[in-house]
């Protein structure tokens, strides 16, 4: 089953918006297989973020990632990853569609709430990067049935 990788910024966490993000996938269907709240290690910020690292906001975002606790997260179902970055919304949450997390929640491109993998591949890679194999737990939800055909 598909899996992609989702953190809460710095920002949703000192919001408050952690259960109101956590219940927009618990709502929509998708299964959580880990969770922990962090303080993100300066290499782990600039590891993940690597792709971006000649962009003028890498050295901002990254001391941003840093700041306070982020909540990373693996969240699973049939086109999570495409799925996430659409209810996750535009980069720009000035850009994004209301009924996104970003277009709800937030004014600034530097503080957009959350973080989701773009693709499959970049899901694999962030995956393994953020969670030991360990802390990630496969459960069959009850609820399967009433959300698969
Ligand atoms: P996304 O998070 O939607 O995948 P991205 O990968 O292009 O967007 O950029 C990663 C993060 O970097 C983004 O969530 C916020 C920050 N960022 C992107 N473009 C920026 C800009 N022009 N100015 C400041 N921060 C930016
Ligand atoms: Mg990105």
């Amino acid at each position: 089953m598909e899996r992609t990788f989702i953190m809460i910024k710095p920002d949703g966490v000192q919001r408050g918006l952690v259960g109101e993000v956590i219940g927009r996938f618990e709502a929509k269907g998708f299964t959580l297989v880990g969770l922990k709240l962090m303080s993100v290690p300066q290499e782990l910020a600039e590891e993940h973020y690597d792709v971006h690292k000649e962009r003028p906001f890498f050295g901002s975002l990254v001391e941003f990632i840093c700041s306070s606790p982020v909540v990373a997260m693996v969240w699973e179902g049939d086109g999570v990853v495409t799925s996430a970055r659409k209810l996750i919304g535009a980069t720009n949450p000035l850009s994004a569609e209301p009924g996104t997390i970003r277009g709800d929640f937030g004014v600034s491109v530097g503080r957009n709430l959350i973080h989701g993998s773009d693709a499959i591949e970049t899901a694999k890679r962030e995956i393994d990067l953020w969670f030991n194999e360990k802390e990630l737990s496969s459960w069959e939800p009850t609820l399967k049935t009433w959300l698969y055909e």
